[in-house]
């Protein structure tokens, strides 16, 4: 039997993340261990996986991607929440540096605007919004999810794999070139997309499949003609990131025409969510380049308590077959997904299906042909 390498890093306890705030109080956290611990049980169950731990690609790859300022934000904000003595068991912001705020400020003053030095302050300058806490084990977990970006590059470009998938956490699609936010503190997606670029000097596609618009990822490329960005996701008008996610938001100078954004309505289902994944496959074939990153998010399943779509796991079989039948290398990468019960089932669903393996595995001793189960 095949057997597709998953890359795995138990650094992820460390972002130990129990409470978020949601609308100014705290709620139980949707993103939390749990979650790649489920994923990795399944693959583990499932027989067909390789489990790997990455190896450390130190911080040039990150850089190469985020500003300074955020790296070392995220790396020293526990420390400073201590030494500032605030008693708390997470850290989220409640200033933010709102666009309206400058309004009517030219360029050279807003040139002028700087990091605060209080840890408050500073979490607002580096953050979207108050969803996304920052815990003592943040950093190292954020730098294992980079690292776990950068090893499933490294399987498919030196290690000969047509597809490895990397179970990053925390996720990264929200984070922009200088802001966390979204449970994201560093772009696994966008580094190892520009990883690829660099290293084999072709252009790169991601697709987001994430219910939410991957912001970060699209603001890092906008500019960009060689990373070809696609994403389909719920409506911004009425799900976060609320602010970006629109169709008529397309790119800009080189980028011009490199971010296809496809929102769609809540309660969207498999027959419509099969032809937006078709429309981007299609233009993504219409690009050049051998790898696709894909941002894989299951908070697109119909039972996920954030998420507004009414996917199936038999969907997620059909979604990785069509993405791989493209031909393209994949480098898949874990996104969001917060029906923590189904978690598993659809993550192994959706890599069987890149795969070429059936939905369901075999029953031991049956004969029954592979492959007579699908969602279309
Ligand atoms: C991250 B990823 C719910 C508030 C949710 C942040 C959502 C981040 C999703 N109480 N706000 O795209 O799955
Ligand atoms: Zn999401």
């Amino acid at each position: 039997m095949r057997s597709m390498k998953a890359v795995y890093t138990s650094a992820h306890l460390g972002h130990d993340v129990t409470h978020e705030t949601y609308l100014g109080i705290p709620v139980p956290a949707c993103e939390v261990t749990e979650r790649a611990e489920n994923i990795r049980a399944a693959l583990e169950t499932d027989g067909g996986f390789t489990l790997v731990a990455p190896t450390d690609h130190g911080r040039d790859p990150i850089l190469a991607v985020h500003d300074p300022g955020l790296v070392r934000f995220v790396e020293t904000a526990w420390a400073d929440l201590t030494a500032q003595e605030v008693d708390r068991s997470f850290l989220v912001a409640d200033t933010y540096p709102v666009r309206a705020m400058f309004e009517g400020m030219s360029d050279d003053a807003l040139g002028r605007l700087r990091e605060p030095v209080a840890v408050g302050g500073r979490t607002g300058w580096y953050g979207l919004d108050s969803s996304n806490p920052l815990v003592e084990g943040t950093w190292g977990a954020a730098r294992g999810a980079v690292d776990v970006a950068l090893t499933t590059v490294d399987l498919v470009l030196d290690g000969g794999e047509q597809a490895a998938y990397g179970l990053c956490r925390p996720p990264g699609h929200h984070a922009a070139r200088a802001m966390a936010g979204g449970y994201c503190f560093f772009n696994n997606a966008a580094i190892a997309a520009e990883s690829i670029t660099r290293r084999t000097g072709e252009p790169v596609a991601i697709l987001d499949v994430d219910v939410h618009h991957g912001n970060g990822t699209q603001q890092i490329f906008w500019r960009r003609g060689d990373v070809f960005y696609a994403s389909i996701h719920a409506d911004p008008a009425h799900l976060y990131p609320f602010f970006l996610g629109y169709a008529d938001e397309t790119g800009e100078g080189p980028g011009l025409g490199a971010n296809f954004n496809q929102p769609l309505p809540a309660g969207t289902g498999d027959e419509a969510y099969l032809v937006a994944i078709d429309r981007a496959l299609e233009a993504i074939d219409r690009t050049r380049g051998g790898i696709i990153v894909v941002s894989l998010g299951f908070d697109t399943y119909r039972e996920d308590p954030i998420g507004t779509f009414a996917l199936t796991t038999p969907a997620y079989h059909e979604i990785g077959r069509r993405v791989a039948a493209l031909g393209r290398r994949l480098v898949i990468l874990q996104e969001g997904g917060y029906h923590r019960p189904s978690l598993g089932a659809n993550a192994t669903a959706w890599l069987r299906g890149a795969e070429g393996r059936p939905l369901d595995p075999e029953p031991a001793g049956d004969s029954t042909p592979a492959g007579t189960r699908s969602a279309s």
